[in-house]
């Protein structure tokens, strides 16, 4: 028997380190041993019931290293292993990305992941999983269940005759391990997604948001089917379940009383912002988790996140070339169908695995300020006659009905958790704050001027950067011409890792690896494992993360071949964004007054609401007893404004950011102005009925969002006296936060103290 694991720091064998990790790389460098383990525990599990994977509560603190690393690759080339019963094989690869955390670089992967080729004595059985951790133990978590599920399952008596009950047991009982040992699981713990193949049977069993899809070929084409089915409070069976144990289920919008309480439907593709409904005590603000099922999470199963798994099983035939599983890293940006579209592209599952990671990633950055840690395991399914497949996987599950709602790809997804696309707020407060003091920028005077074939490419290279959306054309006249050519011979270093400099760069020809140092002191000429490269043709930007975020260097970028790059430098790069139409009406928005009680995500619609106009020194904007109706913001320029009826005469100048036609926004009678062009100007314009489409009805909106702030208020104020009756203090402003007790995807438990008497208690 084979054994594969990741973060797995016990194995005796290392596996052959002479791979990169896509095949077709010119790739010499080997993986460190540290980050590549495979453990070849030959012979069995078996036997002696999986005490040759025994582990024991101390075992679980991993090396640092190995936690550290950033990606664990497979040892050598994809793995494979024969089923006997069905005369086929199984092909796969794996991976695991730590996630970038530009606040926490070194910050530990929580994902951990193993594959058992024969599982026990069955030469047809073999196991894959992965475990999402999270909160502040997530990694001894991940790494707990992974090794005593396996084992659990193996135990059981019933594991030969009735996989569906060992499962439930195995799950249940490596549960109560976890509470029972010595990592601390109040307020941390870990999703499961395994599939057993037991020969042309897959047993699948999942607690949490990790997923596992087959792809099926109906017709001629791939189509993705669920294996299993995300427990979040997106599911209207889930969520009715954890509110009866107690749970109350709101996004953080919600929570904070931004958005109203009482809307207990999420999911619509327009009121997805990257908020997801989450769960929290009856009065309290944790433990705010995203899921319904956890292994761990002993404060959140108090309120119904249980360790109980669904079981599922299909039947698996010709028409199923291969099946995924992957943690909800991969699945926050793509979706199912888009998982199977892009493993179908690569016949080596090693390359679907890396393919997929580099997407997954590249998203992450796109719409968030950070990645998560992202795990995939693919797995090919070779050699199976294509017979008895009239009928599809789905309905060839064994035994009861399947434990939840198969999915039904030809309809709108519903209860589903939406593949996010939208850039999320925290990005874009992320992107404002690090503009915030930045002064002007003025194009520098000399430029390289592009031929329209140039500009062509650089535009195509950008246009699915969200860096880049909305700059107006004279924007990408500016940008085009910042743009500096370079040619560059093979072997030259482009980027170091960990250096502080200052460009950001587009492939015009030519290859570029990504490599990555997992060791701090590695030595000055070895750049590391490469795991990705750049063409012209596949995402070919690169270095935007030190410009973004100020920190150094993540990865070095070394030319394979001749090549072509355009570079832009950091002031540059910087001074475009600060151009950047939609963040610039965001700020202007925040100041109008009547928008002045929106969140930041319905000030985002209406900035992408906002249409820009221009007038001609001397035009006028709005005449004397004209109907205005349209909202007016000042980009550029000045507008001599005159207000009629009671203000007869009035004139006002307006400038950049300066703003009329207001009550336009509200629904108010028109009011009678002037308004001229001094000079040339330029405006944001945007009508009631478009505001409408964005928002809602503005009066309506503000009202929901006052009442909430009042409610938010008065839940502050009896917060505050409860703690008043505990002697504390009757303001939280009195409160001087000391630690971090808790630590979970969303909120904080600390120790604080009284700033005068210095008295600590512990608050939620
Ligand atoms: P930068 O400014 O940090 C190196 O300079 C650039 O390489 C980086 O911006 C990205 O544009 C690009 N991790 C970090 N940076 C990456 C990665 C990457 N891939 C490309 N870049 N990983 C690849 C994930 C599939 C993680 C590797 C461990």
């Amino acid at each position: 028997m084979g054994c594969v694991c990741g973060k797995d720091s016990s194995s005796g064998a290392f596996g052959n380190a002479n791979s990169g990790l896509l095949a077709n790389f010119n790739s010499s460098k080997a993986p460190k041993e540290d980050f590549v383990m495979v453990d070849d525990l030959s012979g069995d599990l078996s036997d002696d019931g999986g005490d040759k994977l025994g582990v024991s509560d101390a075992d679980i603190g991993l090396p640092r290293l190995a936690r550290l690393s950033s990606q664990y690759l497979p040892a050598s080339g994809c793995k494979i292993t024969q089923v006997p019963d069905g005369n086929f094989e199984l092909r796969f690869s794996f991976l695991s990305q730590r996630g970038y955390y530009p606040e926490a670089l070194d910050k530990a992967n929580q994902d951990s992941f193993c594959v058992h080729t024969h599982f026990g004595k069955n030469p047809n059985d073999h196991f894959f999983g992965v475990f999402d951790g999270h909160g502040e133990f997530g990694a001894e978590c991940s790494q707990f269940a992974k090794k005593h599920l396996c084992e659990n399952l193996l135990k059981h008596g019933c594991f030969t005759a009735d996989v569906v009950q060992a499962y439930q047991s195995a799950f249940i009982t490596t549960n109560l391990q976890l509470h029972r040992s010595q990592v601390d699981d109040s307020m941390s713990g870990t999703t499961a997604i395994t599939v057993l193949v037991r020969g042309k049977t897959l047993y699948v069993a999942n607690v949490g948001d990790s997923r596992a899809v087959l792809a099926e070929r109906i017709n001629g084409k791939l189509t993705a089917v669920d294996l299993s089915s995300d427990q979040t409070p997106f599911r209207t069976d889930e969520c009715e379940r954890v509110k009866t144990c107690g749970a109350r289920v709101l996004t953080l919008d919600q929570l904070e009383g931004l958005k109203s309480p009482a809307l207990q439907c999420w999911g619509g593709e327009e009121d997805d912002d990257g908020d997801p409904p989450r769960l929290w005590v009856a009065n309290g603000m944790y433990p705010g988790t995203a899921f319904t099922r956890s292994i761990g999470d002993t404060v959140a199963e108090r309120i119904g996140v249980i360790a109980v798994p669904e079981v599922a099983s299909f039947e698996i035939n010709g028409t199923h070339p291969f099946f995924v599983l992957a943690s909800d890293g991969v699945f926050e940006f793509l979706s199912s169908q888009d998982v199977v579209d892009m493993v179908a592209k690569h016949k080596d599952p090693r390359d679907a695995c890396a393919a997929i990671v580099a997407e997954s990633y590249r998203l992450w950055l796109q719409y968030e300020t950070r990645t998560d840690d992202i795990t995939i395991i693919v797995v090919n399914i070779d050699g199976l006659e294509e017979e008895n497949h009239n009928q599809n996987a789905v309905f060839h599950c064994k035994g009861a009905e399947l434990p939840f709602k198969p999915r039904d790809y030809s309809e709108p997804a519903e209860q589903v958790r939406p593949a996010s696309h939208e850039v999320s707020a925290a990005k874009l407060r992320a992107i404002e704050a690090s503009l915030e003091h930045q002064t002007e920028w003025v194009p520098p005077s000399e430029q390289q001027i592009k031929t329209d074939e140039e500009k062509a490419r650089i535009k195509h290279a950008l246009q699915g950067n969200f860096l880049f959306h909305n700059l107006t054309e004279k924007q990408w006249e500016t940008l085009y011409n910042c743009f500096e050519k370079v040619q560059v011979q093979p072997g030259k270093i482009i980027i170091r890792q960990g250096a502080e400099d200052d460009h950001f760069y587009i492939v015009e020809s030519g290859k570029f690896d990504v490599l990555v140092a997992q060791d701090e002191n590695q030595s000055e000429d070895d750049l590391g494992t490469i795991v990705n490269q750049y063409t012209a043709y596949n995402s070919p930007c690169f270095g935007e993360l030190a410009l973004m975020y100020n920190k150094p260097r993540q990865a070095s970028i070394r030319a394979v071949t001749e090549g072509t790059l355009w570079m832009l430098g950091r002031e540059a790069f910087r001074g475009l964004l600060s151009m950047n139409t939609r963040r610039s009406a965001l700020k202007h928005l925040r100041a109008v007054e009547v928008l002045a009680t929106l969140n930041i995500a319905q000030l985002v619609r209406l900035a992408d609401s906002l249409s820009e106009v221009s007038f001609r020194d001397g035009a006028v904007i709005a005449q004397k007893g004209a109907e205005v109706s349209t909202f007016y913001l000042l980009r550029k320029g000045f507008v001599d404004v005159k207000h009629h009826g009671a203000l007869e005469n009035l004139t006002d100048r307006k400038g950049e950011g300066d703003y009329f036609g207001e009550w336009v926004l509200r629904g108010e009678p028109s009011r009678s102005l002037t308004a001229v062009a001094v000079g040339d100007v330029e405006c944001w314009a945007i009508s009631r009925e478009t505001l409408e489409k964005a928002v809602g009805q503005l009066d309506r909106v503000i009202e929901d969002n006052m009442k909430l702030r009042e409610k938010i208020l008065s839940l502050r104020k009896q917060q505050s006296a409860k703690l008043d009756t505990l002697s504390i203090t009757s303001d939280l402003g009195d409160l001087e936060w000391q630690e971090t007790v808790y630590t979970t995807d969303c909120c904080e438990v600390g120790l604080v103290s009284l700033k005068k008497t210095e008295q600590d208690r512990f608050l939620a």
